[in-house]
């Protein structure tokens, strides 16, 4: 399966480890198509080589091309809440994973009757046994 991974970049890589974590873990099984958000390298002034518009048109490409949306919203991200307003307009299946000692979510997401997969985690160990559950 194609999965879309998208993870907070400009909004703050806090996280970047536990993207690390649920990538490779993913990445066992499945082609995960945007690695590049679990790379340590990959900073908030990183790759500002690349055109946005570049940027913007290859991810919704990846997006469309996509079986699945996973997504961690725990480190508010515009570029995440944008991909996830995406994929609710294309139909595209989504799981939402979120640590709530990180922030709160969005009442845009919990809101919204489309994101009916929210998963709330507290530890690395807890996310991935949650993908067990739901991807296998
Ligand atoms: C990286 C560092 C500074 O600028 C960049 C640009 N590089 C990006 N490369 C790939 N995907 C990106 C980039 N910037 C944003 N995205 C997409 O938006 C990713 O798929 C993430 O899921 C999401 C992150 O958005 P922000 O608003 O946190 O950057």
């Amino acid at each position: 399966m194609k999965i879309y991974f998208a993870g907070s970049i400009r909004g703050g890589r806090s996280d970047v480890d536990i993207y690390k974590k649920i990538i490779d873990y993913l990445n066992t099984d499945n082609k995960i198509l945007t690695e590049h958000i679990g790379d340590y390298s990959l900073s908030v002034k990183g790759q500002n080589q690349l055109d946005n518009d570049y940027i913007r048109n290859r991810d919704i490409d990846w997006l469309k091309e996509s079986d699945l949306v996973v997504a961690d919203t725990s480190n508010p991200s515009l570029g995440v809440g944008y991909e996830l307003a995406y994929a609710e307009k294309i139909g595209k299946p989504v799981i939402i994973l979120h640590n709530k000692k990180k922030s709160q979510l969005s009442a845009m997401i919990e809101g919204s009757k489309y994101f009916n997969d929210i998963n709330y985690y507290s530890d690395v160990d807890e996310v991935l046994e949650i993908l067990k559950r739901k991807i296998g």
